[in-house]
């Protein structure tokens, strides 16, 4: 029997080093947002923390395939795949074996799926590649199906190397802290408002998920802030502690671009976050800051509590003698619960969105609507000019983007990308 076994070596060993390696797995697609790609490629801007869900298919039965490690399980302590079994193996290089796994899969049939949870992975291997694992690290899958159909020592009928270079890290828990930035957990409210009474109902009232947390300003951008930066304050009521006013919202984008610029140069912006504009959806979460009311200070606002001009249901004014009521210093009232000043009137705030009627249908997780029209953009929280029914948690106003107003400022968000 032994000649057999010799030419049964012999005949494999040229085959594996003459062809390049053919992955007869061919094909690799994903269920949940990462594609995978085989042999090396590299899948930049992955960032697989909630794992990469790879289907392969392929021909059962043969053996050609890339980078066999130890075909008949020498090599390995102890033994990581049983016959009939799919493995896959992650591996910091080539040669570096740092884990496997059993998986799924028919034998005879090269169908198996590999559940991959690179955050997993690091857990119960903190030092394989360092930690944490930086963005820009390689790591790489590789698989096999192991046929059981086949004879031992030769039924590693499939192999598939995957690899991957690790994207923009997982949200930050919003640690760190950054001065005149509030940072706002991750969390699920109800957004919009059945009204009632005087206050103007926007519906349906939906549940809505922010999924990731960020920071925002806690004031209003002021006119000392936007004119270090921009170089100009187009202001109608002038002020370094009030809040800019008569900036479009092209003028807010920019102000925007430029924070990230300059506080890129200095180290001070996660992975995959920037300054923007917060969402409407951002903003009214981190408005509410978990309340259910018209007002994250209740159900009334009182003229002590934002700067309004009064109430209409009252036909009451804020100012002696019903004067105007004009921009109040940033911070001027108290804060909501998270910590937010001037949500509630001062200057009503652009937001990224352009403007949409709410539906229970559409996707409740991070809404963001940019259907990439110049339609209207939205414009919350009231402001010194309005009486408080429309500076309610929920009330929802649009403006063509051009628009400059005293009425209207902005604040920032250290938040995700959304947009490019
Ligand atoms: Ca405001």
């Amino acid at each position: 029997m032994t000649p057999v076994r010799l030419i049964a070596v012999v005949v494999l060993v040229p085959l594996a080093s003459a062809q390049a390696p053919t992955p007869y797995c061919t094909a690799g697609t994903s269920t949940t947002g990462c594609t995978p790609s085989i042999t090396a490629n590299v899948q930049p801007n992955t960032w697989n923390s909630s794992g990469c869900l790879i289907t392969t298919t392929g021909v059962p039965g043969q053996r050609q395939g890339v980078l066999f490690y130890g075909a008949d399980n020498s090599g390995f302590t102890p033994p990581p795949w049983g016959v009939g079994s799919t493995s896959y193996r992650c591996v910091a290089s080539p040669t570096k074996r740092l884990r496997s796994m059993g998986s799924g899969g028919i034998p005879g049939q090269c169908n198996g799926t590999y559940w991959v949870s690179w955050d997993g992975f690091q857990a119960a291997n903190p030092t394989a590649l360092g930690n944490p694992w930086m963005v820009g690290d390689s790591v790489f899958v590789q698989s096999w199906y192991r046929d059981s159909l086949a004879a031992k020592g030769s039924n590693l009928s499939n192999a598939v190397e995957l690899s991957y270079v690790l994207g923009s890290p997982p949200p930050m828990p919003c640690a760190s802290t950054l001065p005149g930035m509030v940072a706002i957990p991750a969390g699920t409210f109800h957004m919009g408002s059945t009204g009632g009474g005087p206050y103007f109902a926007f519906g349906p009232v939906h549940q809505v998920t922010i999924s990731y947390c960020f920071w925002m300003g806690e004031t209003e951008v002021t006119q000392a802030q936007y004119s270090a930066l921009m170089g100009t304050n187009p202001s109608w009521f002038q002020g370094a502690n009030l809040p800019v006013e008569q900036v479009d919202w092209a003028d807010a984008q920019a102000y925007c671009a430029l924070l990230t610029v300059q506080q890129s140069a200095l180290g001070n912006i996660p992975a995959g976050y920037h300054y923007r504009l917060p969402t409407e959806a951002e903003w009214e979460y981190a408005c509410r800051s978990t309340t259910t009311t018209e007002f994250n200070v209740g159900a009334n606002l009182l003229c002590s509590e934002a700067q309004i001009d009064g109430h209409l249901q009252s036909n009451s004014c804020c100012a002696p003698g019903c004067a105007y009521v004009l921009t109040a210093p940033v911070g001027t009232y108290a804060p909501n619960a998270w910590g937010l000043y001037d949500m509630h009137g001062n200057v009503f705030e652009w937001c990224l969105d352009e403007y949409k009627d709410y539906s229970l249908s559409a996707p409740a997780t991070d809404p963001f609507v940019n259907i990439g029209t110049s339609d209207d953009r939205i414009l919350r929280g009231g402001a010194w000019g309005y009486v408080a029914e429309f500076a309610t948690s929920a009330f929802r106003t649009s403006y063509p983007p051009p628009t400059q107003s005293s009425l209207f400022g902005f604040r920032v968000v250290l938040a995700p990308i959304l947009v490019p």
